[in-house]
């Protein structure tokens, strides 16, 4: 048989573990994950090399009805995703309520995700058949992205559906994210993970040094927050809620990246920039 390639585009509702599947399927963390729902904002790219197929995955921000730019942003950069795949992953929290889905014209995967917290395994079956009546997937699997059950079955229903195809990427190509934006990604999913409520989804960070010098790698970043009100959580008391954000940030970068790093963190006032087409463009939520 011959070698097959294609992209698939991992879509669904917020918080359902798309980013953590991402991560799963090509063995390394390219997206953030974090327990609040919105945490992902663009699309990422997890490409999977074996001898028999390339899978080029997209993880995508969480399907939502937008309410102001930065959603619109989201969402459109979830359906061109979604649109452009030739095999989709349609991630649903096994918990949730079945919810019908159009038929998009590209086959689909039902990926029921999170069988690590069902208590109970006898509702899977009457479940699977519940989604099976709406007739528009190819396959239906339970996995656990965090645990990874059911996560090998899932890659052999993605290459038995893969068209032919050559590679699309060089084999040794694990993404298309810089470094900048994966060390902007990882300030936020601190933030993310510090900060209460509403305080993270008013903030963006920006790279605005990354450079190496002897061994070490000087990065030089902006947090920005919309409300004047949100600098100060931001900074915390004493400069104590950046300096964790900037420890941990750090921690993880040099892990990542195998050499020192120095970061250096800023919080500044960008004034509903969530509105602002401008304001998203300059802060990497501009074209798709
Ligand atoms: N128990 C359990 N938790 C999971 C599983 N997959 C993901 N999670 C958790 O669910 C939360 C959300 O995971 P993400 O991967 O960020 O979800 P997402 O769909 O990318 O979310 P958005 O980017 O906000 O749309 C995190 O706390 C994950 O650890 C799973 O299989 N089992
Ligand atoms: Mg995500």
């Amino acid at each position: 048989m011959g070698f097959k390639s294609g992209f698939v585009p991992i879509v669904g509702r917020p918080n359902v573990g798309k980013s953590t599947l991402l991560n799963r399927l090509v063995g390394e963390k390219l997206a953030i994950v974090t327990p609040k729902p919105q945490t992902t904002r663009n699309r990422i790219l997890g490409i999977l090399t074996t001898a028999g197929f390339q899978a080029v995955f997209v993880d995508t921000p969480g399907l939502i009805q937008p309410k102001y730019p930065l959603q619109e942003y989201m969402a459109k950069a979830t359906w061109t995703t979604a649109r452009e795949g030739d095999l989709i992953l349609w991630l649903v929290d096994v918990r949730d309520e079945p919810k019908k889905l159009k038929d998009l014209g590209i086959p689909i995967i039902l990926v029921m995700n999170k069988v690590d917290l069902l208590k109970d395994k006898s509702v899977l079956l009457p479940l699977i058949d519940e989604y099976r009546k709406q007739r528009v997937f190819r396959e239906l699997i339970p996995i656990s992205a965090l645990t990874g059950d059911g996560v090998d079955e899932l890659l052999r229903l993605i290459e038995n559906h893969l068209p032919l195809g050559p590679p699309l990427y060089p084999p040794d190509r694990l993404t298309e994210s810089s470094e900048r934006f994966i060390a902007s990604e990882i300030i936020r999913e601190k933030i993310f993970l510090l900060l209460k409520q509403e305080i993270p989804y008013g903030t963006a960070v920006r790279v605005e040094e990354y450079k190496e010098k002897e061994e070490t790698l000087y990065i030089e970043a902006t947090i920005f927050v919309e409300r004047r009100s949100q600098k100060g959580i931001l900074i915390g008391k004493g400069g104590g809620m950046l300096k964790r954000i900037g420890q941990l940030s750090r921690q993880e970068l040099e892990e990542a990246l195998g050499k020192r790093v120095f970061l250096q963190l800023w919080v500044k006032l960008r004034e509903g920039w969530r509105k602002r087409k401008k304001d998203l463009r300059y802060l990497g939520y501009g074209a798709i």
